[in-house]
């Protein structure tokens, strides 16, 4: 009998682990730069919520991804990609822009 208590009391540690880690884990959103632009370029995300954003860079020359509203700014070099944490957001507009090509790489974070 000793072992079913044991087990069982594993089963549910495991069930509240999985609860816990999908509650804080951050939901992935892809930014892709190509030719100067975003795509998308408007981005919509869940407000309240930690975000984890991919931004693939597909074109050769580097690009700075930044946001003065998020207070962000990260270089990625041509062909590569890099990942910026942000949120959790209130509910509102959030521009960014490629500062290195910033007549066409334009975008904005909806947080709804
Ligand atoms: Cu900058």
């Amino acid at each position: 009998m000793q072992n079913r208590i044991y087990s069982g009391r594993f089963i549910v540690l495991s069930a509240l682990l999985m609860v816990c880690g999908s509650v804080s884990a951050a939901e992935n959103y892809t930014l892709t730069i190509k030719e100067h632009r975003f795509e998308p370029e408007e981005l919509e995300v869940p407000a309240g919520r930690k975000i984890k954003l991919i931004v693939k860079n597909e074109d050769s020359t580097p690009e700075e991804f930044e946001s003065r509203s998020l207070k962000r700014e990260k270089i990625i070099p041509g062909k590569s990609q890099a990942t910026i944490f942000v949120g959790p957001l209130d509910p509102g507009t959030y521009d960014f822009f490629g500062e290195f090509h910033e007549e066409s790489a334009k975008g904005r974070i909806l947080a709804k």
